[in-house]
């Protein structure tokens, strides 16, 4: 009896003490509401489809037509349960892209799908798709391009009336909108109602952001607003789909601005930020946004898609995945099945959670008060947390199996409403008896992701070293993913043959030539092998117990063999070959002190059918001299040349993929490429790779 007194009283003491810990206090920056929902949408789709679509670029000059807009089987709900099945939560459309032309009929302009032939001009894109969003459970965020290229009073103040009314229509009238999407490229060249001139605009003053801001907060207070800087999340700095290992969610905002120069920041975002605003990975699963026939065998692959998973999700930012719908309106094949793969294979690596129901302990837990304690880590609650005390910043986490158990991912989440805290960490394992450093990072954030080789391990400790405040982690997860089959590499040298490799070396590969899908009856790969005409090439890794891996597809024209560059209007001589080096990772750049555009001759030995050329902007980390508007000539003598193409590599800054022109084919022996405006200030021309499109089947090349 005296006992049980005894006992009550401690409970009733320890119950005391409890509700005298107090929570830890908020650190620097932390998420608004709209924030925190955002953050849990984690993998949505972007769709860029308009205009571009039809015409086959990436950026309309603003003089189309809204005839030429038609699709013949448009199907939002096709697009919307694609989404669904991929695991995703939403879908940003692109409602008017920077040729200006609206996907709703609004009352702004003319440029839009009242006047096009699609549903005779009684279309109502935006509509369609918010129905088939609510039917399949999905947020609807919209995209609308500050710069347009079709309106006449762009550069004017009547232009900014026009946007604000647009970004109203398009905020009152299709339901709730998770996101709005201010793209950063702005003013430049168009049609501008037929001006057809330059334009420049003061990025910062002239779209009068506040305006915009204010607009969004009336009409959809639970949107968050993209742009470089935000004000709600922000860009993160790169087209390919990565965020850096270091990801704050805080940034110096203030200092942004669209077209922001620092964009490398945007990367890894501020330590010492001021405002929350968490990064978004952009990138699309085709080379370009838009969608073009010409890459439908370029869609990325499995690998492509889960390397991108673990370096956006897993690295603290949100994925968006671009889907280029194509001229039918449909998500094409190839792109739905590719999703669906990333779909298993990612639920394949997450579907046990390894760490739930095991044993945890802690350094050290706020106030000895179990409303703190380890097990909060891994009780699938996102609102329970483990915190220290106030003074500590060192601390950690030890989640213990009862038997030695294989792990190769560990998932962990701050409990970010305290703002994100953590600087360096790391991972250890005990193995065998003995603790073993697996990983060592630097934020957590939101999400953070790691993978490492497969250990077999009895414990495995989150060891907190630094951090901004005592930690507050809300969630630790641990994985057994299955093995990847890798994927086969094509490296092609300037002699024409072709390697191929993979980095499992039990695997066999297989290829074709002639577009047929590789199967192990076709050839064998055992060495180099020469390819001098164009052709499809075919790759497939297999594995004898594991099955096949995905193909790789790569068009290949004729060798470069006898390729010389002859002349260059500048820059250094004994290094041009590197732009005809079959290795767009190397690069060949005129002088930086030019007066004038500068250009490259390249001799190809001998007169080929020319139908095309190819370009790889410079793929430097700090890059310069992007071509963004060509001039290409081609000659058969080096005495009379022909201006074969002029035009713009669209978004080539932002998107250094290759570039691809096509032109009525011409006989030619020797090319010129002209840079008639590059990025930046000065004239200097840079290339990472050269190549040219020949007429199939008339690689009769004639020697001199
Ligand atoms: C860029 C645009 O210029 C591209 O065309 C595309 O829309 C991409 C998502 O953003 O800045």
């Amino acid at each position: 009896m005296k006992l049980k007194k005894l006992f009550y009283i401690g409970a009733l003491a320890s119950l005391a003490s409890c509700t005298q810990v107090e929570p830890p206090k908020a650190i620097g920056p932390t998420p608004s509401e709209r924030q925190l929902a955002w953050h849990d949408m984690k993998y949505y789709a972007f769709v860029h489809f308009n205009m571009n679509t039809f015409t086959d670029m990436e950026w309309g000059t603003g003089g189309e037509l809204p005839e030429q807009f038609n699709p013949s089987q448009l199907d939002t709900k096709q697009w919307a349960k694609v989404a669904k099945e991929a695991g995703m939560t939403g879908i940003i459309i692109t409602a008017k892209h920077h040729d200006g032309f609206c996907l709703w009929p609004t009352e702004t302009t003319e440029h839009s799908v009242k006047n096009s032939p699609w549903k005779h001009g009684k279309g109502d894109l935006l509509k369609d798709l918010s129905e088939a969003c609510a039917e399949y459970g999905l947020k609807m965020g919209i995209y609308l391009s500050p710069w347009d290229r079709n309106h006449a009073d762009y550069g004017q103040p009547e232009y900014v009336k026009v946007f604000h009314d647009q970004l109203r229509e398009l905020l009152t009238n299709y339901g709730e909108i998770f996101e709005v999407w201010f793209d950063g490229a702005n003013g430049g060249s168009g049609y501008y109602g037929g001006a057809n001139e330059t334009r420049k605009i003061d990025n910062k003053t002239y779209y009068q952001w506040d305006k915009a801001e204010a607009i969004v907060r009336e009409l959809q207070p639970n949107a968050v607003i993209f742009s470089d800087g935000g004000p709600d999340i922000r860009w993160v700095g790169n087209e390919e789909g990565w965020a850096n290992e270091t990801n704050w969610s805080i940034m110096r905002r203030d200092e942004i601005y669209p077209g922001w120069p620092r964009y490398v920041e945007l990367r890894s975002g501020h330590e010492d930020g001021t405002h929350w605003l968490p990064a978004e990975v952009n990138v699309s699963i085709r080379p370009g946004w838009y969608y073009h026939p010409r890459e439908d065998h370029q869609v990325k692959t499995l690998q492509q898609l889960v390397k991108i998973y673990y370096e956006s999700i897993g690295r603290n930012g949100n994925f968006l995945l671009n889907l280029p719908v194509d001229t039918r309106g449909l998500v094409h094949e190839t792109d739905v099945a590719r999703m669906m793969a990333l779909k298993q294979q990612i639920d394949k690596d997450f579907e046990v959670d390894l760490a739930q129901g095991q044993k945890t302990s802690a350094s050290e837990v706020r106030g000895s008060d179990m409303r703190y304690s380890a097990n909060n880590t891994i009780d699938g609650n996102p609102d329970t947390y483990w915190a220290t005390n106030d003074s500590t910043v060192q601390a950690s986490v030890t989640i213990s199996f009862d038997d030695p158990t294989e792990v190769n991912r560990i998932l962990l989440q701050e409990y970010i409403p305290l703002g994100q805290r953590v600087k360096h960490f790391i991972i250890d394992a005990e193995i065998d008896g003995k603790w073993k450093e697996i990983d060592g990072q630097t934020t957590i954030g939101h999400r953070r992701i790691l993978r490492f080789n497969t250990i077999k391990a009895t414990k495995i400790r989150v060891n907190i070293l630094d951090a901004k405040a005592s930690p507050a982690l809300s969630n630790i997860q641990l994985f057994r993913a299955p093995n990847f089959l890798t994927e086969p590499v094509v490296q092609r040298k300037k002699d024409g043959l072709v390697h191929l490799s993979v980095p499992d070396k039990k695997l066999e590969l297989y290829y074709t030539l002639d577009g047929s899908g590789p199967t192990v009856d076709s050839n064998a790969y055992g060495a180099p092998f020469l390819v001098s005409t164009p052709c499809t090439l075919k790759v497939a890794a297999v594995d004898p117990d594991n099955g096949q891996s995905v193909v790789i597809s790569k068009n290949l024209d004729i060798s470069k063999k006898e390729w010389k560059v002859i002349r260059a209007s500048s820059g250094n001589e004994l290094e041009t070959d590197r732009m005809i080096d079959e290795d767009p990772n190397t690069f060949w750049a005129t002088d930086e002190k030019v007066s004038k555009p500068q250009e490259v001759v390249i001799d190809l030995g001998a007169v080929y059918d020319l139908s095309g050329f190819t370009y790889w902007p410079i793929q430097e980390r700090y890059p310069y001299g992007i071509i963004t508007n060509y001039e290409f000539s081609t000659s058969v003598d080096d005495k009379k040349w022909k201006i074969t193409a002029t035009g713009e590599f669209s978004n080539v800054v932002n998107s250094r993929i290759e570039q691809t022109v096509r032109f009525k084919p011409q006989k030619g022996r020797y090319i010129k490429i002209k840079g008639t405006k590059v990025d930046g200030t000065d004239f200097r021309a840079s290339f990472g790779e050269i190549g040219v499109l020949t007429v199939p089947g008339k690689q009769h090349a004639q020697k001199k």
